[in-house]
């Protein structure tokens, strides 16, 4: 038997290119000499180190998809490697990288103009300028089309107000693509704008003692009379833009939850081996194997799934119900996964050192976001019965 087929069953890592797996190899141990040595102080004391994000840009971990203003045009499985690896150590720094890449990079590729991409990309693919995205609201979250965040157009521009809730990286961003209604709150009126920090009536605020995701900075913005030229509005055609943007963060976090689950799932099955009880190792016990057995199938099945779409990404096919399934499934069964890992860790498993619990709690953000569980359930039913429930 090859010595690894307990781990890749279906060859995933084996099948990948020359490329991709240097992307991979690169990535991990980043993330293993760079990320892992701070994680659990940085976690403890909500601390996120800026700098990484100019070492994020040196590694080609930002907007990594595109092909121009620095961008190292890899393939959508290394986008998805890179967040598996990143995710190994925290959720937080694959979700400040998703929201950078997919989120902030993204539609300015895919819906700015000339100038904008010219302005804006080369800091952003650099790390040399963060991003953030703010779609959600108090009273909008899964259903982003009741905003009340407005524009209302102005000489040779817009005024924005409103306010934002729940906006990852919004207290350190640089740049904040901002999507707003006008001023009758029509809901095809969606649009989106970019805005940048220091513009007059434009503030943020930290949202204080998150229990989860606590490496990444999470905050409101405030948008008071904030004037946009037009030339920072982007090219947007209703909310099927909006929802682009999401897909490839949902993405990114189909392939990323798998991380959590595999570093669990490894540090538990280390731990059953020398762990001694009854006068014998708990990995004996055919209870512990079965789990065992659990976690390597659901791991496995998920990263087969993604792999599939990942190429069926990169020649462009419609992936829309690939990611819907995924980011549901894949969040719930690394969930359940890490949380069997934490129990047979017994009392170990509460200890910071162990990581587990500071996996099992971030993904429970990762749950809820980009689409909470049960939305990814309705828009799957919607879009196999042609009935929509909301
Ligand atoms: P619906 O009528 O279904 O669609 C409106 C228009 O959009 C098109 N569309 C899509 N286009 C591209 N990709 C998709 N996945 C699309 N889904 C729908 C659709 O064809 C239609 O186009 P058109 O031309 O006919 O107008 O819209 P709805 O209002 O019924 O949608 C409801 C629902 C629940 C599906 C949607 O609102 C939703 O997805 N809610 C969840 C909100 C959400 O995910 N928010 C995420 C905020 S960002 C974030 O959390 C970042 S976390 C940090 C990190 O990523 O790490
Ligand atoms: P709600 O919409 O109030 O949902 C609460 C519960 O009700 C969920 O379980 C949901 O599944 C369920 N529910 C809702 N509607 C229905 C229905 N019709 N039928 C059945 N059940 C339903 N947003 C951004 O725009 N940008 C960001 O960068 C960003 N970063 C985030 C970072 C963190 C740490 C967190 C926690 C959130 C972030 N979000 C961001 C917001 C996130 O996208 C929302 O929290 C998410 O969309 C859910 O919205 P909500 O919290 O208002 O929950």
């Amino acid at each position: 038997m090859k010595q690894n087929s307990w781990f890749d069953p279906f060859f995933v890592f084996e099948s990948l290119s020359e490329e991709d797996k240097l992307i991979q190899k690169n990535v991990k141990n980043f993330s293993e000499d760079v990320l892992k040595p701070n994680v659990v102080e940085y976690n403890k004391n909500h601390h996120f180190d800026l700098e990484l994000y100019k070492e994020f840009g040196k590694l080609g971990l930002l907007g990594s998809t595109l092909k121009t203003h620095g961008g190292s045009g890899a393939s959508y499985t290394a986008y998805g490697l890179i967040a598996y690896e990143i995710e190994k150590i925290d959720s937080s720094y694959r979700s400040s990288i998703s929201v950078q890449s997919s989120l902030v990079i993204n539609p300015i590729n895919s819906f700015g103009s000339k100038e904008q991409k010219d302005k804006y990309l080369p800091d952003l693919i650099s790390g040399n300028k963060i991003g953030c995205f703010g779609l959600t609201e108090t009273e909008a979250g899964s259903d982003p089309s009741s905003m009340k965040t407005t524009y209302k157009k102005y000489q040779d521009g817009y005024i924005l107000n409103g306010s934002k809730h729940w906006i990852t990286n919004s207290p350190i961003a640089d740049i904040f693509i901002v999507w707003a209604l006008n001023e009758n709150c029509e809901t095809n009126s969606i649009k989106g704008f970019i805005l940048e920090k220091g513009v007059k009536g434009l503030s943020t605020k930290v949202i204080e003692n998150k229990t989860s995701l606590k490496i990444s900075p999470t905050g409101q913005i405030l948008i008071e009379n904030v004037f946009v030229h037009d030339s920072d509005c982007l090219e947007t055609s209703g909310w099927s833009s909006v929802f682009s943007c999401l897909n490839k963060a949902r993405f990114g976090i189909s392939w990323g939850v798998l991380g959590s689950a595999t570093e669990c799932w490894l540090i538990a099955k280390e731990y059953v081996e020398n762990r001694i009880m009854f006068k014998k190792p708990l990995a004996s016990n055919q209870l512990i194997q079965k789990k065992l057995a659990d976690i390597q199938t659901e791991i496995n099945l998920g990263l087969a799934s993604c792999i599939l779409t990942s190429k069926a990404m990169d020649q462009d096919r419609d992936t829309i119900n690939a990611i819907s399934v995924l980011k549901r499934n894949n969040c719930k069964k690394s969930l359940d996964i890490v949380r069997n890992c934490r129990d047979m860790l017994g009392a170990n498993g509460l200890v910071e050192e162990y990581h587990i619990m500071r996996h099992l709690v971030n993904l429970e953000t990762v749950k809820t976001y980009e689409g909470a569980e049960d939305i990814h359930a309705l828009i799957l039913g919607k879009n196999q019965t042609n009935i929509s429930s909301f």
